[in-house]
């Protein structure tokens, strides 16, 4: 049974697992640059594109109690700011919706397929907050909010597969019954196969990290990370939130990503108490905490 606990930990597991997970991503250059503003004024661990994305997405749904996708394109514009590191075609997006540019026209401009990177996979976990019991409306609304940046079908691909897997989360459901879920919804062959691998990985053995890394991914690219991250909450889902992260941090790449979208599925399952320790050193803790909040109450007590 999902709960506000529940909400909560998922919120939380998603920035916090982005915050701390942002030292580590990419390669020398980028880990340097986040050292230098990595952090607050007030000393607090600063998230990256990934919450700042799902705060949007959260506070554009209690504004509308919709997905509105023009609201929507305009929240994640307004809040662009180049320190969070977005992703290159998401930032190049977002300066031209800015700029007064419509996001129909504009999200095609440099991958003419629309992208297929995580950034909508990674704010993905927001909607299962949104549609917590309708798995139709939950899908239809994944697709709203990646058509905007992602458009590609492997973005919104991937994003549905976060999203199941965090509704499933709030559900308690085995790891086996959320893996057949996942694998009923995979339309390509890529997801299938990984999705089929995860399962191996997680029934026989321990799997090193580098053939995890091999055959999972660890990439800003939607198919190289959605899984991974889906790997990792399992795996984890009854141990403590600091081994899955410290695992996912030897994995490379897109660290942040990963740990963003395990975070919050290991959240989901296993609710806030030992998040909100580790979250005081977040920047907008609180404020993230009432968001998770106010999106159960919205939910389950039809308070608006
Ligand atoms: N931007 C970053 N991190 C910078 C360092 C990353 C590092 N080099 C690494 O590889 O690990 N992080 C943030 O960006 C990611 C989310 O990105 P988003 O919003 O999906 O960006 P974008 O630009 O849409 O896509 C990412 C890349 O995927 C490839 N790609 C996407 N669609 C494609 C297509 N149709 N054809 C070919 N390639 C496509 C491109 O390489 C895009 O640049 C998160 O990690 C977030 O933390
Ligand atoms: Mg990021
Ligand atoms: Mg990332």
């Amino acid at each position: 049974m999902t709960s506000i606990d529940k909400y909560k930990g998922c919120f939380l597991g998603l920035a916090v697992g982005d915050a701390f997970g942002a030292p580590y991503e990419g390669g020398l250059l980028e880990r340097l640059l986040w050292k230098a503003i990595g952090k607050t004024r007030d000393g607090k661990l600063r998230y990256t594109d990934d919450t700042q994305m799902a705060i949007d997405l959260a506070e554009s749904f209690l504004h509308n109690s919709a997905i509105e996708q023009d609201h929507l394109a305009y929240r994640f514009a307004q809040s662009y700011q180049w320190s969070r590191g977005y992703g290159p075609s998401t930032s190049r997006l977002l300066k031209l919706i800015k700029k007064g540019k419509n996001w129909r026209d504009a999200n095609k401009k440099k991958f003419k397929t629309g992208s297929f990177g995580n950034g909508a996979a990674m704010r993905a976990p927001i909607l299962a907050m949104c549609f917590p019991s309708n798995t139709l409306a939950l899908l239809n609304n994944v697709t709203k909010s990646a058509e905007i940046t992602h458009a590609h079908p492997l973005g919104i691909e991937g994003a549905k597969l976060i999203a199941l897997a965090t509704q499933a989360a709030f559900r308690d459901l085995e790891n086996e019954a959320i893996l057949m879920k996942l694998l009923h919804q995979c339309q390509s062959r890529i997801y299938k196969n990984k999705i089929t691998f995860c399962a191996e990985a997680l029934n026989r053995s321990e799997k090193k990290i580098k053939e995890i890394k091999r055959n999972l991914g660890n990439g800003i690219a939607a198919p190289q990370s959605c899984v991974t991250a889906i790997y990792f909450s399992l795996k984890f889902r009854d141990q403590k939130f600091e081994s899955m992260l410290s695992q996912i941090f030897t994995l490379g790449g897109d660290v942040d990503t990963i740990a963003s979208m395990a975070g919050a599925i290991w959240g989901a399952f296993n609710g806030a108490s030992t998040l909100e320790e580790k979250s005081k050193s977040l920047e907008q803790s609180q404020e993230i905490t009432w968001l998770a909040k106010t999106l159960f109450l919205k939910q389950h007590h039809s308070l608006f």
